[in-house]
C-alpha cells in the first residue's frame, strides 16, 4: 500500500522518467565501453573516437563507467593493499593508467553486466545487454573486413635479409631430433647420443633419465627431454579438425542469438577470431555459454559452492589483427616445409636462433595454433576476480619474428583486464633489429614496455630487472621463443588467486624448431631432478593417478619446475627473496627457486589447463661470457650449497667431485642466501625428500655398517683413536663406517687419512677438497677385478687398503687383484 502511492499520478511520470534514465545510462554506458585492446588496428581507434564526439553530443552522464579498480574493489577487498607494500615499485605507467581504455569491449560489457547484476535484476537490463554484444559482433566484423597493412611482416623482410653462412642440410634435420630428445639444461660440450624420441612410446621419459642414469656417464645423464606423443601431422590434422569444429559452433551459436536471447545468456562475448577460407569468409565473435549453476568436469573443486556470480567459464580469447588466412605457412600450427629453392637460404639462417630463422620469418605473427587443452578445460570456472599480471620477456639476441609472435601470442590470447603490461627486458643483444626497430614495433601496444640492460646480466638478473619494474599483482615470466594458446592465463592467476603461494607453470609443449609445428606432450608429466641436479620430466604412474583421482586436467604437484615460464604473486616472488642474484647467465636458477618455494611453504604446480608452445633448441644462439659449462656448474654448486644440506654431497659426489675445491672454482659468497633461508624459517631438504619428492632415490651415502675383510674375516674398528680389527658385532658403534658420497671412509667427523711418508694409514679431519681421502670402491671407474678393493691416488699412484696378516693394524700396499687381504665388503650397498 505504502508503495502505491508513489505509482499515482506524477509519482507514476516520475517512476517512468527515472526508468527510462536508468535504462538510457546503462544503454549509454554500455556504447561508451566499446573501447579496444592494443591488438586491434586504428580503425578501432577511429571508431573509439567517433564514440567518444557522439558521447559529448549526449546529456551529461550522472555515473561514471565502472572502472576495473571500483569492480575489483568491490569483489575483492585485498587487491588495494596487494598492489603495494613491501616497497616494491608502485610506479603507475602511462600504459597502465590506460588500461581501461583497452579493455576489450565485450570484457568490458561483461564487467558492467556482472555488477549491474548485483543492484538491478530484471528483463529489460538483459536485453540491453544482449542488444550490445550484438553491436559488438556487428562492429568486430565490419572491422577487421578493412584492409590492414601488416607492419610486422613487412618488417621481418627487413630482418630476414641478414642471414648468412650454412650449415650442411642434414645437419639442420638432424638438430631437430637431437633437440627432441635432449634436456633443456644440456651443456654444449657434451657429445649427443640421444635416440629419437620422436619415434619412443608415450611416457618413457623416466626410462629416458634411468637408461642415461645407468650408463654412468655424467654427459649422458643431461640427455632426457621433452617427447612429444604423435607425429606431428597426425596431430595437426587431428586439431584442425577440432578447429573447424569449433568454428562452426560458433557460427551457429551467433546463430541462435540473433533470433533469441535466453534469459541469463552469457555476458561473455571475447575476442575476435577471423580466418579467412575457413568456414566463412567472415571472422567470428567468440561465445562462452552462460555459467551454469551445476559445475561440470571441472577440476576447480574449490569452487564448488562459491556463488556463481563470482565466477565465470575460462574466457577463449584470441584476436588477431586482421582475419586469419588458412593457406598462410603454419597455420592451426602445421608442420611448414621450405621449397627447395630456398633450402640455402633456411640453412645459412639456423645459426642465428638454432632452429629455423627462416620459416619462422614466413608463418604469421600471429598464427593460429590448434587448442590442445583437455577438453574438461573449457568447462572450469574461474573467479572474476582474478589478479592482474606483468608478462616478462627476457631476451638476448632473439630472432624477430619468434620475438613478435611470443608478444602477439600473450596479447591476443590474454584477458585484456587481467594482462596489466608486458615488459621486454633486452639483455644487452646485439642485434640492431631488436633495438630502435623494436621500439618502433611496439610503440604500437601501449601496454609493451621496453627496459634496456646496459651491460648482460643473465637471464637471471635480466629477470629481476623485469619484475623491479612490473606493476602487475602477479608475474609471468616467459621464454621469447613461446606462443601462448587459448585460455592459457586465467587458470594460472585462478590458483594463484586461490593461494597467493602457488606458483605455477603451464604445460610447456613443443614448437618444433625445424617445421615449426606446434606439438602436444603426454598428459601428468611433472618436472623432477635426478642427480646431479639435472632437470627432466617424468610421468605421473598409473597408481597415482588412480590414487588420487586425477583428471587430465587437474593441476599437477612439481618438485622442481622447467625454470621458463610460470606466475607467481609479486608480493611473495620479494618475500621469498627473488632468485639467488649471484647465480649466472643461465641454468640453475629453476632449482633454487624450486627448492626455495618448497622449502620455504610454497607449491609448484603444473596446471594442464594452461598451455603454452616453446621452440626447444639444441644450442643457445647467444654467447656466454664465460665458459657455458662453467657457469652452470658454479651456478649449481651455489644452489647446492645453499639448500642441499647434508645432500649436498650426492650433488658433488655424482660427478662434480671437481667443484669441491674451492681454489679452483670461486662460486662466490653465499652468506647472503644462507641467512635469507634462515629468516624464512624454510625447513630442510630431508623435509623437501619426505614430503615433495619421495621418489628420488637419495641415500645419504654409498655404503655403510661393517667394513669387513675377507683375509682377516674381521671388521675395521676405531679404537682408541687408531684403527684395529674386531670380531664383527653389528652393535658396536666402533665397527660402524660410511663409505660416503666423496668416497670418504668415515666414522664421526674422523676419515681414514693414508700417511703418506710411511704407507700407513692414520685417522684424520674429514676435508671435503682434499683429494687423498677419496678411496675408490666397487667402481668401475677404477679396475673391474678390484671391485672389492679400497683404493686411494697418491702421486699419481694408486695404492690398496690392506689388512695386516696377523688381523690387528691396516697399510697401504700396491694393488693386488687376489689377495683377500685386500677384499672389503660393508653391510649395505646403497648405490650399484
Ligand atoms: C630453460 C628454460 C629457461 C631457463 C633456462 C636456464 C624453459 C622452457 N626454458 O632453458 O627459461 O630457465 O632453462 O635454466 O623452461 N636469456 C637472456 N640472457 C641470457 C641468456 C638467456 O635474457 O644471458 C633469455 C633468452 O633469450 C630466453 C630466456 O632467457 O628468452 C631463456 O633462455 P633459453 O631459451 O636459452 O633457455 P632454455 O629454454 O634452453
Ligand atoms: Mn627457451
Amino acid at each position: 500500500m505504502k508503495w502505491r502511492k508513489y505509482f499515482r499520478g506524477s509519482g507514476r511520470v516520475l517512476a517512468f522518467v527515472f526508468v527510462a534514465s536508468v535504462v538510457w545510462l546503462l544503454f549509454d554506458m554500455a556504447a561508451l565501453r566499446v573501447s579496444f585492446s592494443e591488438v586491434n588496428s586504428h580503425l578501432l581507434k577511429e571508431r573509439v573516437a567517433r564514440e567518444r564526439e557522439l558521447a559529448k553530443q549526449k546529456p551529461p552522464r550522472h555515473a561514471r563507467p565502472l572502472h576495473r579498480a571500483s569492480f575489483r574493489g568491490q569483489m575483492h577487498k585485498g587487491a588495494a593493499e596487494r598492489e603495494t607494500g613491501l616497497g616494491l615499485p608502485n610506479k603507475v605507467e602511462k600504459g597502465a593508467l590506460e588500461l581501461d581504455k583497452h579493455i576489450n569491449p565485450a570484457m568490458r560489457h561483461n564487467q558492467v553486466n556482472k555488477d549491474e547484476r548485483l543492484k538491478v535484476r530484471g528483463g529489460a537490463i538483459q536485453k540491453r545487454h544482449s542488444a550490445g554484444s550484438r553491436e559488438v559482433a556487428k562492429f568486430a566484423i565490419e572491422n577487421t573486413k578493412k584492409p590492414f597493412k601488416d607492419s610486422a611482416l613487412n618488417v621481418s623482410k627487413v630482418g630476414r635479409e641478414k642471414g648468412d653462412l650454412a650449415p650442411p642440410a642434414e645437419r639442420t634435420a638432424q638438430t631437430s631430433k637431437v633437440r627432441r630428445g635432449r634436456t633443456r639444461d644440456s651443456p654444449r660440450e657434451a657429445p649427443v647420443h640421444t635416440p629419437d624420441l620422436s619415434k619412443a612410446p608415450p611416457g618413457g621419459r623416466e626410462e629416458q633419465v634411468r637408461s642415461n642414469l645407468n650408463k654412468g656417464d655424467l654427459n649422458d645423464r643431461y640427455h632426457f627431454s621433452r617427447q612429444k606423443t604423435q607425429e606431428p601431422n597426425d596431430f595437426v590434422k587431428k586439431n584442425k579438425a577440432f578447429f573447424d569444429a569449433r568454428f562452426k559452433n560458433e557460427q551457429l551459436t551467433n546463430k541462435d542469438e540473433e533470433t533469441e536471447e535466453p534469459a541469463v545468456k552469457s555476458d561473455l562475448k571475447d575476442g575476435v577470431v577471423g580466418m579467412e577460407g575457413q568456414q566463412s569468409s567472415d571472422p567470428v565473435v567468440q561465445t562462452t555459454p552462460g555459467l551454469k549453476l551445476v559445475q561440470k568436469n571441472t577440476n576447480e573443486t574449490a569452487l564448488v559452492g562459491v556463488h556463481p556470480s563470482a565466477v565465470h567459464k575460462v574466457m577463449l580469447i584470441d584476436m588477431t589483427l586482421k582475419p586469419r588466412d588458412s593457406r598462410a605457412l603454419g597455420q592451426f600450427g602445421q608442420p611448414a616445409a621450405v621449397p627447395q629453392k630456398d633450402e640455402r637460404e633456411a640453412r645459412s639462417r639456423w645459426s642465428e636462433g638454432h632452429f629455423n630463422v627462416f620459416l619462422s620469418d614466413q608463418i604469421p605473427v600471429d598464427r593460429a595454433i590448434p587448442d590442445t587443452r583437455p577438453p574438461a578445460c573449457s568447462e572450469s570456472l574461474v573467479h572474476n576476480d582474478l589478479p592482474t599480471t606483468s608478462v616478462i620477456f627476457c631476451f638476448v639476441d632473439e630472432v624477430w619474428s619468434t620475438l613478435l609472435r611470443s608478444v602477439h601470442s600473450v596479447l591476443n590470447r590474454s584477458p585484456p583486464h587481467l594482462l596489466k603490461e608486458i615488459i621486454l627486458v633486452d639483455d644487452f643483444s646485439t642485434k640492431d633489429y631488436l633495438k630502435e626497430q623494436l621500439d618502433a614495433y611496439m610503440s604500437q601496444f601501449p601496454k609493451v614496455r621496453i627496459v634496456r640492460l646496459k651491460e648482460r646480466q643473465g637471464l637471471i638478473r635480466a629477470r629481476l630487472a623485469g619484475a623491479a619494474v612490473a606493476t602487475g599483482e602477479v608475474l609471468t615470466f616467459l621464454d621469447s621463443h613461446i606462443e601462448c594458446n587459448v585460455g592459457w592465463l586465467e587458470p594460472l592467476l585462478q590458483r594463484v588467486h586461490m593461494d597467493r603461494k602457488k606458483v605455477v607453470c603451464p604445460v610447456i609443449e613443443v614448437i618444433s624448431d625445424k617445421d615449426l609445428s606446434y606439438m602436444l606432450v603426454d598428459n601428468f608429466q611433472r618436472g623432477i631432478f635426478k642427480w646431479p641436479l639435472v632437470f627432466g620430466w617424468n610421468t605421473l604412474s598409473e597408481e597415482v593417478i588412480k590414487k588420487d583421482k586425477l583428471k587430465d586436467s587437474d593441476p599437477i604437484r612439481c618438485p622442481v619446475m622447467a625454470g621458463g615460464l610460470f606466475s607467481i604473486d609479486r608480493n611473495y616472488f620479494y618475500e621469498l627473496g627473488t632468485y639467488d642474484p649471484g647465480l649466472d647467465v643461465w641454468g640453475g636458477e629453476n632449482m633454487e627457486i624450486s627448492f626455495k618455494i618448497w622449502m620455504c611453504g610454497g607449491e609448484i604446480e603444473i596446471i594442464p589447463c594452461s598451455r603454452v608452445g616453446h621452440i626447444f633448441r639444441g644450442e643457445n644462439p647467444y654467447s656466454f661470457p664465460k665458459n657455458r659449462k662453467k657457469t652452470v656448474e658454479r651456478n649449481l654448486a651455489r644452489v647446492a650449497e645453499v639448500w642441499l644440506d647434508e645432500y649436498k654431497d650426492l650433488f658433488y659426489g655424482h660427478g662434480y667431485h671437481h667443484l669441491l675445491d674451492r681454489s679452483t672454482i670461486d662460486i662466490g659468497d653465499l652468506s647472503e642466501q644462507k641467512q635469507l633461508r634462515k629468516q624464512l624459517k624454510c625447513k630442510s631438504f630431508r623435509w623437501y625428500l619426505e614430503n615433495v619428492y619421495p621418489e628420488l632415490d637419495a641415500p645419504l651415502v654409498r655404503a655403510q655398517g661393517l667394513v669387513f675383510n675377507q683375509g682377516t674375516r674381521k671388521c675395521l674398528a676405531l679404537e682408541k683413536g687408531s684403527l684395529t680389527f674386531d670380531i664383527c658385532d653389528l652393535a658396536k658403534q666402533s665397527q660402524q663406517f660410511n663409505h660416503t658420497w666423496i668416497w670418504h671412509i668415515r666414522q664421526g667427523n674422523s676419515c681414514i687419512t693414508p700417511n703418506t711418508s710411511r704407507n700407513g694409514i692414520v685417522l684424520g679431519p674429514c676435508n671435503n677438497s682434499k683429494s687423498l681421502l677419496q678411496w675408490l670402491h666397487k667402481s668401475l671407474i677404477f679396475n673391474a677385478v678390484m671391485v672389492d678393493h679400497l683404493a686411494v691416488d697418491i702421486s699419481f699412484r694408486r695404492l690398496c687398503l690392506e689388512a695386516s696378516a696377523q688381523g690387528d693394524s691396516v697399510h697401504l700396499n700396491q694393488c693386488n687383484p687376489s689377495s683377500p687381504h685386500q677384499k672389503w665388503q660393508f653391510t649395505h650397498y646403497y648405490v650399484n
